[in-house]
């Protein structure tokens, strides 16, 4: 068996744990588990860094849970948040649910010999828990005074705080929840320790006291840290927003791009933590990088490493070649090759212009096209650029006699304008 706290440990991805933990792991095969709640139909990165400890854990030898909180996801954790949440209607919930299975599924083996990774979902035992039940058996067990200590409800309790609304019933009963949760895996799955990010530490302990109170059980918590960046903003975020593990919302070219601009400084500690390559491959990647930085070995690793992981081989061609697009030689094949989203998502931030389908019929003139398109500011301008060769129709230099036409057009909308190495322009269709 691994060593599962020493990896996490080099690796830096422990942020805190209860005593005993390190040699509970040690002695045996423990199982332990993670939870989700299902607030959105797919995980983003900041969930990535629990599946990976997932993973870790599973080859490690030790067996992975992970909880999807059907249950809990229709009360909103307060952890971390600093307003009361809005509440999901049950058909999206529900739909969440199946996504999030789907995505998790992909990622811990539940075919493993020896150490199956199992999925389970808390509206399972929740859905036939009376109220009065749960705060007889549960409730009488644990102190408002010890649940009003915890962080996540202190801080939305202090009067100083920005959002006087305070905090509802629903939001201040999550951690008798998640703690609930603990308690039904610690009997009925033998499972001894859960496992979250350190914003999960409150709900976590409450657990664990619950075990301790109710079974007279020893159950332990380990926490990983939030990933932070050097320049202080916030981890897995653009422009756009989150960035998301679904295709769906983060195409696998925006997701290799986003590991692709992260800063020196930062890829050298997330290569660690989202990549399973060893210590001694990542030594000698950062010492290689190190000599010539301009090279972006990491940045470039890391994307790979993590564009793979999470959406396959044949996506990270794609995103490599379309990343080749801007910054490299490339084919009007290519180019014709890219699906729609992708090819937008290259040319995102380009100038763009229109023209009309009926125009383009008529098959227009190429020098008029880049002037009444307003990619070139005059006629004469237009027919310069050609004259110095300096023009490209979807890559491909053109010359005076050229024609635009709707054969021209990638996925029947775009035809990509060029002048010179870098001055793109983007003429749309309508
Ligand atoms: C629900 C029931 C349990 C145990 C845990 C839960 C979910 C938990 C929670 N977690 C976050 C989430 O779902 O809200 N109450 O968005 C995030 N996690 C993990 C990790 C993290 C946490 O899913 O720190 C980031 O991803 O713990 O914020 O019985």
């Amino acid at each position: 068996m691994n060593n599962f706290v020493e990896e996490l440990k080099w690796r830096g991805l422990l942020h805190d744990m209860m005593p005993g933990t390190e040699d509970l792991l040690k002695g045996k095969q423990v199982t332990g588990y993670i939870g989700f709640d299902p607030t959105a139909d797919s995980l983003h990165i900041g969930s990535l860094v629990p599946i990976l400890i997932l993973m870790h854990f599973q080859r490690a030898g030790h067996k992975p849970v992970a909880l999807i909180g059907g249950a809990t996801g229709m009360i909103g954790d307060p952890s971390g948040k600093s307003k009361e949440r809005n509440l999901l209607d049950e058909e999206t919930l529900n739909k969440n649910v199946e996504a999030i299975k789907k995505q998790l599924a992909q990622f811990i083996d539940f075919d493993a010999e020896d150490n199956p990774a199992v999925l389970v979902n808390n509206y399972d035992w929740f859905k036939d828990i009376s109220l009065i039940d749960f705060v007889r058996n549960i409730g009488k067990h644990i102190s408002v005074n010890y649940m009003m200590a915890k962080d996540s409800v202190k801080k939305r309790l202090n009067p100083a705080h920005d959002d006087s609304s305070g905090m509802s019933f629903t939001e201040f009963t999550y951690q008798l929840f998640q703690g609930y949760d603990f308690l039904y895996l610690y009997r009925n799955l033998n499972c001894e320790l859960q496992m979250g990010g350190s914003d999960q530490w409150g709900n976590m302990t409450t657990g664990t006291e619950l075990i301790r109170r109710v079974d007279g059980g020893k159950a332990y918590a380990l926490t990983v840290p939030l990933i932070t960046k050097a320049d202080g903003g916030k981890f897995g975020k653009t422009e756009q927003g989150n960035v998301w593990l679904s295709a769906k919302y983060t195409s696998p070219y925006k997701f290799y791009q986003f590991w692709i601009n992260t800063s020196d400084e930062d890829a050298e500690k997330y290569i660690k933590i989202f990549t399973f390559l060893d210590k001694e491959t990542i030594e000698k990647l950062i010492a290689e990088h190190k000599e010539s930085p301009h090279y972006r070995i990491l940045q470039k690793k890391l994307a790979q490493e993590v564009t793979r992981m999470v959406h396959g081989k044949n996506a990270l061609q794609k995103a490599i070649d379309a990343s080749n697009i801007l910054f490299g030689k490339t084919t009007s094949e290519a180019l014709k090759s890219l699906d729609e989203q992708t090819f937008l998502d290259v040319f995102e931030g380009v100038p763009q212009g229109e023209i009309s389908r009926a125009k383009l019929e008529k098959n227009i003139e190429i020098a008029a096209a880049l002037f009444e398109s307003g990619f070139l500011n005059s006629g004469n301008e237009a027919r310069r650029a050609l004259k110095e060769n300096s023009v490209s129709v979807n890559k491909e230099k053109v010359t005076a006699d050229k024609k635009l036409t709707p054969e021209d057009l990638i996925s029947d909308k775009y035809i990509l304008l060029q002048r010179g190495k870098k001055k793109y322009f983007l003429l749309i269709v309508k």
